[in-house]
């Protein structure tokens, strides 16, 4: 399988206990035998995609009021999330304080109207969706992986390690992935060579084989977002999905509403004062109908 890596099933402790709540506990999983794509889908390959099929991307949609009651109707406008950071310390408490809904904002667009894909093609596309990056596998052939899958690859056969590659951040100084260095959002130190996202393969791969597991991009997986089962399960979860949208809803957060799906391994923005989660057990949540310039994806195929 071009561009993909073959990984054998097994069964591996999936979460950490030595960060963020969510993480936890850590508990045994089973996975089968499935192949997942070396790096991040790339701008040149979603383009191709586009070109082949004329797929219109979420961001390039003009939104439907009924699905934002109250929404500032300016806003329900075709867009998308790009980090525009502030000039001053902030409540990093409120990530609205460095993320902006910016009109016109799309994958071929990723800091808006204006900036272009030149001298990108290898980057991640970003700007995507669930729906998009779903609808990008199924033209390919391909899925997007579990939860459970993207973990057990991203570890690379290394049990219970904190990062993709062991358990030194940077081994004898060497960077090993693209994340934030400084105080995040005032200070990036750019110690790894960029500032946003990078060419994939730009930094060593796993165990396995794989790029970009860390960093540069958050990775969409298949699964809806729920908290770990903390009661003792009678048996090891095998293939472990999360299926059921409406487990993903959180009363009370703003987008209450809408689903929230698993995204993994970090990206560019994740700073040690704010984000550490450039490693295999971190786990976010998003909402369905979210796109922003951190977020990408690869595939996988059973
Ligand atoms: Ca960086
Ligand atoms: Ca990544
Ligand atoms: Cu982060």
């Amino acid at each position: 399988m071009k561009d993909m890596i073959q990984i054998r099933g097994g069964s591996f402790a999936m979460g950490s206990e030595h960060f963020y709540p969510e993480e936890a506990p850590v508990h045994e999983v089973e996975v089968d035998g499935f192949w997942i794509d070396e790096h991040p889908v790339t701008v040149a390959a979603f383009r191709r995609f586009v070109k082949e099929t004329g797929y219109v991307t979420l961001a390039e949609r003009t939104p439907d009021a009924a699905d934002y009651p109250g929404a500032d109707p300016g806003l329900l406008v075709p867009g998308s999330l790009v980090f525009d950071p502030p000039d001053h310390p902030v409540d990093l408490r409120d990530p609205s304080n460095w993320w902006s809904y910016r009109p016109g904002a799309q994958w071929r667009h990723p800091e808006g109207p204006g900036s272009t894909l030149h001298g990108r093609e290898r980057h991640p596309v970003t700007h995507v969706a669930p729906e998009d990056a779903e609808a990008y596998a199924s033209w390919i052939g391909k899925a997007l992986p579990t939860e459970a899958e993207w973990e057990f690859a991203a570890r690379g056969g290394l049990a219970g390690a904190t990062f993709a590659w062991g358990e030194e951040f940077a081994p004898k100084g060497k960077m090993m992935a693209n994340t934030w260095q400084g105080e995040f959002p005032l200070q990036n130190l750019l110690t790894d060579g960029f500032q946003g996202t990078s060419p994939v393969k730009s930094f060593p791969p796993n165990g396995y084989g794989l790029y970009d597991m860390a960093g540069n991009v958050w990775e969409w997986t298949s699964d809806y977002f729920t908290a770990f089962q903390t009661e003792h399960a009678c048996c090891v979860p095998r293939n472990p999905r999360a299926t059921s949208p409406g487990a993903s809803l959180v009363a009370g957060q703003p987008g209450a509403q809408i689903p929230r799906k698993v995204i993994k391994g970090g990206s560019h923005l994740c700073a040690p004062n704010y984000c550490l989660r450039y490693r295999p057990a971190a786990r976010q949540s998003e909402t369905v109908d979210t796109s922003t310039s951190h977020i990408g994806f690869r595939c996988a195929l059973r």
